[in-house]
């Protein structure tokens, strides 16, 4: 620790000294040695704007290259097409218009770079060129803000009593999720933090002089969904703030203590399906590839098949990378065979007594 102040000591002292010749440059009269920039030094440096341009638009290339099929991939929701078309659209203007201002920016610097006795040109302001360059982004902003908030509303409209969907409760709590399917009679009983009772197993505190709460079936371990069943997730939390987020689904939704937040989509590809898709092959494959390299290097790791998953976007704490729960999505019959096998709440209650 001694030696290490001592380093930083040294270094101040250095920089210190190193300041103090500066200025006492500064203050000789020197004209041979001017800090005024020459002819030399501006050809430097519009060329340098050019080799930086060219050095960004490298950067994009081997970005799209590398890295491009890094995306998620098909969609397995109905409104996750109209989610992605929105983002593309979004991507694709702002790609194109950077293109053209960058190249533009760095051109003309290197272009009007400053040369001996070359003054630049007095030009005070010019009304049709500012408001072309005004009409243009507000024209094209308003319309993406338009779109988005079109894409926005369509998705955040959600009519429970439209197309039979299931209700679905996700809990989140530090650091695992919970489900409870709202039962035969589709509502969800009443809960609440204090009526928790773990000696019971009561996890999500469901109150049990509710009615409603009686068929309730709570999955501690995996999320089914019935594919081409609209579902309707209500959010709660016990703890912090935590965010469920189905990235293939292109769902996300924060779940914040003290209120029911809520999301609704309709899965349109099961699990099965989905580990057939060919993007999502490749990706597994190459996921697989990194995980046989750790087990050459002596790794205990399996290889890995897709599975859809409910994560958590929130940074809630220490274990918040492994919180998330596992989602099967596959045909009414399977979740229904599925249904059939678990325990309701007022049969895990019964033989609690
Ligand atoms: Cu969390």
């Amino acid at each position: 620790m001694t030696a290490f102040l001592t380093i930083i000591v040294l270094v101040l002292v250095a920089i210190a000294i190193w300041q103090m010749t500066k200025i006492f440059e500064l203050s000789q009269v020197k004209s041979e040695k001017s800090e005024v920039a020459n002819d030399k030094d501006n050809k430097l440096n519009g060329y340098l704007m050019f080799g930086f341009l060219v050095f960004i638009y490298l950067l994009t290339i081997i970005s799209f290259w590398k890295w491009g099929d890094k995306i998620l991939g098909t969609p397995a929701s109905e409104h996750g097409s109209e989610y992605d078309n929105l983002m593309y659209i979004s991507m694709a203007l702002i790609f194109f218009v950077q293109i053209i201002t960058q190249a533009l920016l760095h051109y003309f610097a290197f272009k009007y770079h400053g040369k001996k006795g070359q003054k630049a040109l007095f030009y005070a302001d010019n009304d049709k060129l500012e408001f072309i360059w005004t009409i243009i982004p507000v024209i094209t902003l308003a319309g993406l803000i338009l779109y988005g908030l079109y894409t926005w509303t369509n998705l955040m409209d959600i009519d429970e009593e439209e197309g039979d969907p299931i209700i679905i409760e996700l809990y989140a709590q530090q650091f695992n999720w919970k489900a409870r399917y709202a039962g035969a009679d589709n509502v969800l009983g009443d809960a609440n933090v204090r009526l928790i009772e773990i000696d019971k197993n009561n996890v999500l505190g469901i109150d049990e002089t509710d009615p409603y709460a009686k068929d309730d079936v709570v999955s501690q371990t995996e999320l089914h969904l019935p594919v081409g069943r609209k579902v309707i997730f209500k959010m709660r939390s016990q703890d912090v703030l935590h965010s469920a987020y189905m990235p293939h689904f292109r769902a996300q939704m924060n779940c914040v203590p003290g209120m029911i937040t809520q999301f609704s989509f309709t899965p349109t590809v099961t699990t099965e399906e989905m580990r057939a898709d060919q993007g999502m092959q490749s990706k597994v494959q190459n996921i697989n590839q990194l995980r046989a390299e750790r087990r050459a290097n002596g790794e205990d790791v399996d290889s890995w098949e897709f599975d859809y998953v409910l994560l958590c976007n929130k940074i809630c704490g220490s274990s918040h990378y492994n919180m998330q729960m596992k989602i099967v999505v596959e045909e009414e019959e399977e979740f229904n065979a599925w249904m059939e096998a678990q325990q309701t709440f007022g049969e895990q209650m019964a033989s609690a007594q």
